[in-house]
């Protein structure tokens, strides 16, 4: 009996010394933790997508990285994402290039009223867009993936069923739906889409002109009852890391976010067209919002005004260094490219 529980213990000790040698391995070291900061609040689309992203470079990296996420602004506001980012404030950022239109003049063209049909097609238009010209401005940062918006609606607190009825109310939009705003003449007023629920609530805008998801992740259709269908252009969105954060990564960790760039993209934009409809839907079921169609003139009409944009935004940007011209080329040929 001794003998055999000596032999056991003898047995036991390399095992013990394996396991404590296994325990030193860098995949069972204590996880790199990388924080995330996005502006608007945990219910919108950019925050979902952040969610998701968070999920499957946690899982696919097996425990070497841990994400901890920010929504509506707790870590950097809508206007300091990317000089947050630079310079470490967050390790990841998310934000929206129409709230710096000087900024993002490449990617921004795509805010353009081109016809990108929905957010999944703008979404990958964007994203090959960005790796075509990859634009000095985002020199300094890691881009982890871009993604769109739907197209752009009006959700207003009187129905706007004209452009008479457009002319000179207060709506909320930036980036290139600001100019198309204009274009049609309203009263555009300019913020990131973050601070507009204090502005409908204070009455400081009577609507605002984005993407109808926000209909129920904001609770809009609470105070807009209306929803004029114009589906015109996207708002395009960047998710930067710090330069120098992404350098320290692991390679194998760097390849998981390099191989997710493309599929968050495009998993981002049908998430949002699924759920445009679904907000949509319950708007009217729930909150009794009223969906205005425009008559083909007044349609033909609005179109007819957003026609000089596109030519005077090559006109103003475009020189013999910056491409402009066939920035917007490349456009039409991605939207063609990635189908209705
Ligand atoms: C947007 C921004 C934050 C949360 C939900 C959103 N849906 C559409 C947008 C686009 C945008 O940035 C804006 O300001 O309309």
């Amino acid at each position: 009996m001794v003998s055999r529980f000596r032999n056991i213990r003898w047995a036991i000790l390399p095992a013990l010394a394996a396991l404590c040698s296994l325990a030193a391995l860098p995949a069972s070291a204590a996880p790199v933790t990388l924080s995330y900061a996005n502006f608007p609040p945990a219910p919108t689309f950019p925050c979902v997508q952040m969610e998701r992203w968070k999920q499957e470079v946690e899982s696919r990296s097996e425990g070497q990285v841990r994400i901890d996420t920010f929504p509506g602004g707790t870590l950097l506001d809508a206007k300091d994402m990317m000089d947050g980012v630079i310079a470490g404030q967050a390790d990841i950022g998310c934000l929206c290039m129409a709230y710096q239109p000087g900024r993002f003049v490449v990617t921004n063209a795509t805010s353009l009223p081109l016809g990108i049909p929905n957010a999944r097609v703008g979404s990958l238009v964007l994203w090959d867009l960005y790796q075509k010209y990859q634009p000095q401005e985002f020199a300094g940062v890691k881009v982890l993936t871009m993604f769109a918006s739907a197209p752009a609606n009006i959700m207003s607190k009187k129905a706007v069923q004209s452009l008479a009825d457009l002319k000179g109310l207060d709506l909320r939009a930036s980036g290139g739906a600001a100019e198309i705003l204009k274009a049609w003449g309203a009263n555009q007023v300019g913020m990131p889409m973050s601070a507009t629920p204090e502005a409908l609530q204070k009455g400081v805008v009577q609507g605002l002109f984005s993407s109808l998801e926000v209909m129920k992740d904001l609770k809009f259709a609470e105070i807009c009852k209306y929803v004029t269908l114009t589906d015109t252009v996207i708002y395009p969105f960047a998710v930067v890391m710090n330069i120098e954060r992404w350098n320290a990564l692991p390679p194998a960790v760097q390849k998981v976010m390099d191989d997710l760039r493309e599929e968050q993209a495009e998993w981002t934009g049908t998430y949002m067209d699924t759920h445009v409809q679904e907000s949509l839907n319950w708007s009217r079921d729930t909150h009794q919002v009223t969906v205005i169609s425009l008559s083909e003139a007044e349609k033909a009409e609005w179109n007819r005004l957003l026609q000089p944009i596109t030519d005077q935004w090559v006109q103003s940007v475009g020189t013999d260094t910056f491409p402009a011209a066939a920035i917007v080329k490349d456009i039409q040929a991605l939207i063609q490219r990635h189908g209705r």
